[in-house]
């Protein structure tokens, strides 16, 4: 952790702006006891960010991907264990043809140009949701990424694609009526943790942190069994202009936050 922290006062200094003292009070605040496991990000406001600069809606894709970049950087700095993104929903298929094409093209952009370095950081990439409509090409890209990283034992990065929590749910109810026919679960083993290893999140963590960008105070079908006790942080600033700085706040509330469950209040 006391390396996580040298990088980031590193990387503080290489970018010039050891002037900013809002950034480094907050990187010096920080209880690096505390940093929350799992954090999953509803990246929105790509195409309005595009909108606002008169660019084509693509153009604020390409950007978010930079901001993937930068937040996968400062996630690993921190010592987060598992970083889940929304990049793909269920109800993504209804955009335009031509945007839908270009989204699935991402995954193999992201390969070529960030293998390398989630390698030397000793990231393991996997996806959340369901293959079976994605493209061809999209799932091979992920097959690779999950080829080349799986002996890594740092952070883990998920993307959500094709995902929707309902979805999700229903999948995890036929999984389990399958077994029961076929005599491999019984009634009574139906229970909360159960019902959890039928989810295409059965390997993860429930998420501490939950963040929003963009305006809208949504789950949006994200999650919606694994968030039930997560803290959840929204922000205006759409995900393009998401940086470092407003990550290391939106961990700076959830630090400040008192996290008591339902039973202790
Ligand atoms: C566009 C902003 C990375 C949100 C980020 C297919 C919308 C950039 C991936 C990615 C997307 C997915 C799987 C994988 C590796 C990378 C990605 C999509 C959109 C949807 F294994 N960024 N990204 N996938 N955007």
């Amino acid at each position: 952790m006391l390396e996580a922290l040298k990088r980031l006062f590193r990387g503080h200094q290489e970018i010039g702006v050891t002037s900013d003292t809002d950034r480094s009070e907050t990187i010096k605040q920080l209880k690096f006891g505390q940093i929350p496991k799992h954090v999953a990000i509803i990246m929105d406001g790509n195409g309005r960010w595009a909108a606002k600069r008169g660019l084509p809606r693509i153009a604020g894709h390409q950007a978010g991907m930079k901001t993937v970049r930068e937040i996968v950087r400062v996630a690993d700095d921190l010592g987060i264990e598992v970083l889940t993104l929304y990049s793909f929903s269920t109800e993504n298929w209804k955009r335009p043809r031509d945007e839908v094409n270009f989204l699935m093209k991402l995954p193999q952009e992201f390969f070529n140009s960030e293998i390398k370095e989630l390698k030397s950081r000793n990231i393991r990439v996997e996806m959340v949701g369901s293959e079976s409509q994605l493209p061809g090409f999209t799932m091979s890209a992920i097959n690779q990424f999950r080829e080349e990283t799986k002996e890594n034992t740092g952070l883990q990065l998920n993307f959500a694609m094709n995902y929707g929590s309902r979805s999700e749910i229903l999948y995890a109810v036929e999984g389990m009526l399958r077994d029961q026919a076929g005599g491999h679960l019984d009634i009574d083993e139906v229970n909360e943790e159960t019902f959890a290893r039928y989810l295409y999140t059965r390997d993860l963590p429930d998420p501490d942190l939950m963040i929003r960008t963009s305006g809208e105070i949504r789950i949006s079908n994200f999650m919606l069994w694994q968030l039930a006790y997560s803290e959840l942080w929204f922000t205006e600033t759409a995900w393009p202009d998401f940086k470092e700085k407003s990550f290391l706040q939106a961990i700076q509330d959830y630090q400040r936050r008192s996290r008591r469950y339902g039973a202790l209040k």
